[in-house]
């Protein structure tokens, strides 16, 4: 029931606010109070019954959490923070949020309307501050406006290309109240210039699509998380399965397409399998599904791709011709377009792929993903093979941190279905992993959700341990601690010589710090995660031998609550294969 003061029949900006989150559906929000977010916090509590309030330990924390409800069920996730320090925690996340096109409101206290302006205390002009980081941004300036803008923002985050939205509340708005009667809560929407709705494929395109594949002798579909976004999965499957296309993935796409499949090629790009740059560079059809020719994928541009046609699906219009010229452009609904090519696809459109398919077969057999022996050290790779020989007939959500082992995860771990694997993908944000993870679990209280961590990242929010604790979300952290910053080690072993430079994670008087150590791995390992977790009251344990790996594994899995397996690994490996930034297909380092 909505909140209004019985005496006076009045309803305040605070609680419409949180009415409107209510009728849209939002379960769950992440918020952390100050001065000017009281009074929605006040409402928060009044409509406890309806709507979940956790209280992250850092809104950077809350900001991923609320992107990890939304990308693992593809509605809006809500976040909210105080004026000030409060809200430009959440600017990372915002950002994060923008690359990887993730639905997400960001709420802001705000200093009073009054004091606008005269750098009042907590004062921060937010939506300066994230003008080019939102999909769109308000300052709401009346009780009036509350449930439109509401209405707007959730419209706006999850229609078109999704995106975040961010919603500033100055403190009068907050408390200024109206009748409850002349409340509207379903007001009409005031977006003249906004226009998310695209016109279906057109018949001529569809044609024109078939005609190139079944022309094609060597085409691939590269495709991402705009097929995630749209819930094409299904689609998308149904028509790599009848052409018999080989499906590359990005990062964000991965799951898009059965991981276990034989036509699965995999990741593509930096980090991406041998056998799919190589088929995308030998392509005579790229197929390009709800993706944006990163560079992390493309490499040097103009070699990407460069002998086939190009069909470019996306949504979002200033993606096509963006970073690559497309032959044939569609703008448009990537789960309507493969709805009608699937349905005006013929017999005589597939065409024969079994020369194509042997030279992959070939490619596979030659480069296939693995990693050398290192004896009772467990390696990263193995650590999430097994975690995945575990796993994968469970119900389970992956999220990561950023860096080695969060390339490892995407090469390693094999996504059957979409939206189970929360990656930090166009922003590369370290402490995504752990938050996020928060976030899944929230919205899949009874699934098996696994943060597999770096050390690094792990530390920048491990705050949130006390989240996980006090809200009771049983999140197993698969901690792949090798001490160092392992990604940035890499390159400087690649490119900079081997020379450390600030990338060791323990005290600065250890020689390991100038990279003058022996490898091996400390008795103590810095910091006592273990010590750390227990203080949080959460079940803890490391493992340093292979030997006892499989078992602490199963035991940490198995386990009703919070979990942090300290995972001791070597900082030598390197992800392979590796195609420098800015380089081809032709450079890739294989070992
Ligand atoms: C917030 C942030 N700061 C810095 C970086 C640059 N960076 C990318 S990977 C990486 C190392 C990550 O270390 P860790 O989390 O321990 O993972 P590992 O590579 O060792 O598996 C760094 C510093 C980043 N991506 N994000
Ligand atoms: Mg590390």
């Amino acid at each position: 029931m909505t909140t209004v003061d019985k005496a006076t029949q009045t309803i305040n900006g605070a609680q419409i606010l949180v009415e409107m989150l209510v009728r849209h559906g939002t379960e769950a929000i992440y918020a952390y109070p100050g001065g000017a977010s009281m009074p929605l916090h006040q409402a928060l509590r009044e409509q406890r019954d309806r709507i979940r309030t956790i209280l992250p330990r850092h809104e950077q924390g809350g900001c991923f959490a609320a992107q990890g409800i939304a990308r693992s069920t593809g509605k809006v996730g809500v976040v909210m923070g105080t004026s000030g320090p409060g809200a430009t925690n959440l600017v990372t996340g915002i950002a994060d949020a923008k690359l990887d096109s993730v639905p997400m409101i960001a709420i802001t206290g705000q200093v009073p309307q009054a004091v606008i302006g005269s750098d009042a205390f907590q004062e921060t002009p937010m939506v300066e501050v994230c003008r080019a980081i939102t999909k769109h941004h308000y300052m709401i300036t009346s009780v009036r406006d509350v449930a439109r803008i509401m209405k707007e923002a959730y419209y706006i985050a999850s229609t078109g290309r999704p995106g975040p939205v961010l919603v500033d509340v100055p403190k009068d708005v907050q408390l200024e109240v109206m009748p409850l009667s002349e409340v509207d809560f379903d007001p009409p929407m005031n977006l003249p210039g906004y226009r998310p709705q695209v016109r279906a494929i057109a018949p001529e395109q569809v044609r024109q699509i078939l005609a190139a594949v079944r022309r094609s002798k060597r085409p691939v579909l590269y495709v991402g998380g705009g097929c995630i976004h749209a819930e094409a999965s299904e689609e998308l499957t149904k028509f790599a399965l009848r052409t018999g296309i080989p499906v590359a993935m990005t990062v964000m796409g991965l799951g898009v397409f059965p991981g276990t499949h034989p036509n699965s090629l995999h990741m593509l790009g930096m980090h991406g399998t041998v056998y799919s740059n190589y088929a995308v560079e030998q392509s005579d059809l790229l197929l390009a599904f709800g993706v944006r020719f990163d560079d992390r994928v493309t490499g040097k541009l103009e070699e990407f791709a460069k002998h086939g046609k190009i069909v470019h699906i996306d949504i979002d219009p200033s993606e096509i011709h963006k970073n690559k010229e497309a032959h044939i452009p569609v703008h448009g609904d990537i789960k309507q377009a493969l709805v009608a090519l699937n349905a005006a696809m013929t017999d005589e459109d597939i065409p024969d792929l079994s020369e194509w398919h042997h030279q992959i077969a070939g490619w596979k057999a030659k480069f296939p993903l693995s990693y050398g022996d290192a004896g009772d050290a467990i390696q990263q790779q193995y650590a999430i093979e097994e975690l995945w020989r575990q796993t994968q007939k469970m119900d389970t959500y992956i999220a990561v941190g950023v860096g080695q082992h969060q390339m490892w995860s995407a090469q390693f771990y094999k996504f059957d279905k979409p939206r189970r694997w929360m990656s930090s993908s166009g922003l590369g944000t370290m402490g995504f992993g752990l938050p996020c993870a928060m976030g899944v679990q929230t919205a899949h209280p009874k699934s098996l959700v696994v943060d597999i961590d770096g050390d690094g990242s792990f530390q920048m929010n491990i705050q949130e341990l006390a989240t996980l604790y006090c809200e009771k979300l049983p999140v197993k952290i698969l901690l792949l601690n090798n001490q160092h910053l392992g990604m940035v080690v890499q390159w400087e072993d690649r490119f900079m010589s081997g020379r450390r430079a600030h990338t060791y994670l323990g005290p600065v008087d250890h020689p390991e710090a100038l990279g003058e150590g022996d490898g091996s791995m400390p008795e103590q390992t810095f910091p006592n995660f273990v010590r750390i977790a227990e203080g949080y009251g959460i079940k803890s344990r490391q493992v340093r031998s292979k030997a006892e790996y499989p078992k602490a594994l199963a035991e940490m899995l198995a386990y009703d609550g919070p979990y942090l397996l300290d995972v001791i690994c070597p900082y030598q490996e390197h992800v392979l294969p590796m195609i420098p930034s800015g380089k081809t297909v032709r450079d890739i380092i294989v070992e």
